[in-house]
Order: structure tokens, then sequence, then C-alpha cells
């Protein structure tokens, strides 16, 4: 089957396939998106953060085995090199992890890339349109939080929902700023030990002092390991998604949605222009110059300007 119309047939061999276009930078992938993108839009991505061993990953299976009800599809995009879910992927093996318990409704990849800058939130993002495209209800993004991933998981997703573990106090301190700002929902997981309440009474000190948010997240303990609390995530995460439709922020999030795709892409184009661009045998003589100290960088970097933007 000819994979555009795999994918918006929901066919889930071609929504693989898709999605390793995404990640490789096929050139296929660019004729992908062009023709599902005016299917996309319609998906619901749910981003979960976090430090590594907090529990997102069995949270996340979780959840997308209760979102899967009836007829609803959910759709894992696990971005974080910690996860079991992606320890394949660092080996470059493409893992589709399918927990025992989950429903056929459930799609889980792990996402690599080849490694150009930008490159795995790139492939995030398209993958979150592959999936939108083929008819996903729920898109759920895990990445791991604070700075150890190259995906801001507030850019790619409606809802943010950041995780927790008791014992975090000295990180949800250092978190106070970053963190606790994209945070729409905060889940202290692992709630059958030990200092759980009062890591939640931490967490709720802190979302407190911004109060003049006209959401206020809820702070929930639960426990993914004994799959108890799971549906108040879920409950929570549909709270945040009216609030956004009531408010027309949903509409103004889409829309800056759109706008990073185009963004993330030209970023993409230019930079691979550029460094075409430093390949011209013209260019080779000035870079020779830098490398001899008879000039510099910067000199390099007009030239360069001038003459890209000088391009019909
Ligand atoms: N006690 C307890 N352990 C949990 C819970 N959820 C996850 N874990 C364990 O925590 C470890 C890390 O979980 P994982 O989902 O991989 O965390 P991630 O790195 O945030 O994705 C694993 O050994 C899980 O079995 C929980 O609710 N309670
Ligand atoms: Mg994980």
């Amino acid at each position: 089957m000819d994979v555009r119309a795999g994918v918006l047939a929901g066919d889930i061999r071609s929504v693989a396939r898709g999605i390793s276009w995404v990640e490789n930078d096929d050139p296929r992938a660019a004729e992908l998106i062009r023709g599902i993108y005016p299917s996309t839009g319609r998906a619901y991505i749910v981003g979960l953060t976090g430090s590594p061993g907090v529990g997102k990953s069995t949270l996340v299976s979780r959840m997308a085995a209760l979102m899967a009800t009836g007829k609803r599809k959910v759709g894992v995009l696990a971005v974080d090199p910690t996860s079991p879910f992606s320890g394949g992927a660092i080996l470059g093996d493409r893992v589709r992890m399918f927990d025992v318990a989950l429903s056929p409704n459930v799609y889980i990849r792990s996402m690599g890339t080849r490694g150009s800058l930008g490159g795995i939130s790139r492939a995030t993002r398209m993958a979150s349109r592959v999936l939108d495209a083929a008819g996903f209800d729920w898109v759920l993004v895990e990445t791991v939080g604070a700075g150890q991933s190259e995906v801001d998981v507030h850019d790619v997703a409606y809802t943010t929902v950041v995780v927790m573990a008791p014992g975090m106090g000295d990180e949800i301190q250092a978190m106070k700023a970053g963190i606790m700002e994209i945070g729409d929902v905060f889940v202290v997981n692992k709630a059958d030990r030990d200092g759980a309440d009062r890591t939640a009474a931490q967490v709720a000190s802190i979302v407190q002092l911004s109060d003049e948010r006209e959401w206020h997240p809820p702070v929930l303990k639960v426990s993914a390991e004994l799959n108890q609390g799971i549906e108040s995530i879920i409950e929570a995460i549909g709270q945040h998604k009216s609030f956004l439709e009531h408010s027309g922020k949903l509409a103004e999030a889409k829309a800056s949605m759109a706008r990073r795709d185009v963004l993330e892409i030209l970023r993409a184009r230019l930079s691979e222009d550029l460094q075409h661009e430093l390949d011209q045998p013209v260019l080779q003589e000035k870079l020779d110059e830098v490398a001899n100290r008879h000039s510099d960088p910067y000199t390099v970097v007009d030239t360069v300007f001038e003459q890209y933007w000088r391009k019909p």
C-alpha cells in the first residue's frame, strides 16, 4: 500500500514506515507530510516530562491502556534515552513496544534520529502529525525533563504533565523556575513509597505561588506500579483540555504549533543550505584564510551571508 494512503487509512505498518522516514530525514518524509498535513490537527497531544526513573514510561503505558477504551486510539512517542522504551533506539533498533496489557489501539514508538541538531525535535513533531493523520485521538510524548532532552515538551504538546517521585526535594527547588512554569498537571508517582505526601505538599506550595494563572495546575499522587490514580491524571488532562478550548487558548496553541512546524523545517533547510554554501570552492580560500589567521570567522560569515542572500 502507498504509505500516504496507508497512514490516512490508519494502517499501522504505514504509520511505522512514515515515522521511520521522518526520523531518518528520508526525502520521502517531506512528500508524506505534504500529503497528510491537511488531515492533521485533530489529535490531542499530551507531553510527559520528568527526571529519569520517576516512572514516566510505566505511567504512560498505564494511561494509554486506559485512554484506549472504546474505539479511541492512543499513540505514544518515547523520546527518553534512559527509558526502556528507547533503549532500542540508542542501538538503532526501532522498538515497537506493546505491553501485554495494552490494547491493539495503542501504538508505542521510541524516537531516534541520525543526530542532526534539532533532528529529534523535528522528528517528534512530524511523528505526531503522522499519528494524527492516522486517526490517533491521543498522542502521548514522553521526554526526559530538566534540560536532559533536546525536545522541549512544552512546544510539542497542548497539555504538559510533569512527573515526579518522592524524595525529590532538592530537585523541586531547582526546578522551581523552569519546570514549574510549564506544568499543567503535576504528578507525584510512586505514592506507594514513603515521602509522597511531603513531595506533593512541596510541589503544591510552589504551584500556588503563581496564582495569577487562569489555570491552577492540580498536584496528583499516583502509583503507576499499583495502577492507582491513573484515572485522576486522565481526568485532569481532560479538564485542562476543556479549559484551553473554552478560553480560546487551544486555537492559539494550534496556530503556534503550525508556526513551529514551519520554523523547525525552515531551520533545518537553512542549515543544510549553509553547510552547502561552505562547501563551495569559492569559499575554500576564505576558510583557509581563517585557518591561517589571515582572516576571522566573523568576516567570513559576513561574506557568506552576503552571498547567501543574494541567491535568487
Ligand atoms: N515503587 C514504585 N516503582 C515504580 C512506580 N512506577 C514506576 N516504578 C519503577 O521505577 C523504575 C523507573 O520506571 P520508568 O517507567 O522506566 O521511569 P522513567 O525513566 O521515568 O520512564 C522502574 O523500575 C519502575 O518499575 C511506582 O508507582 N511505584
Ligand atoms: Mg522512560
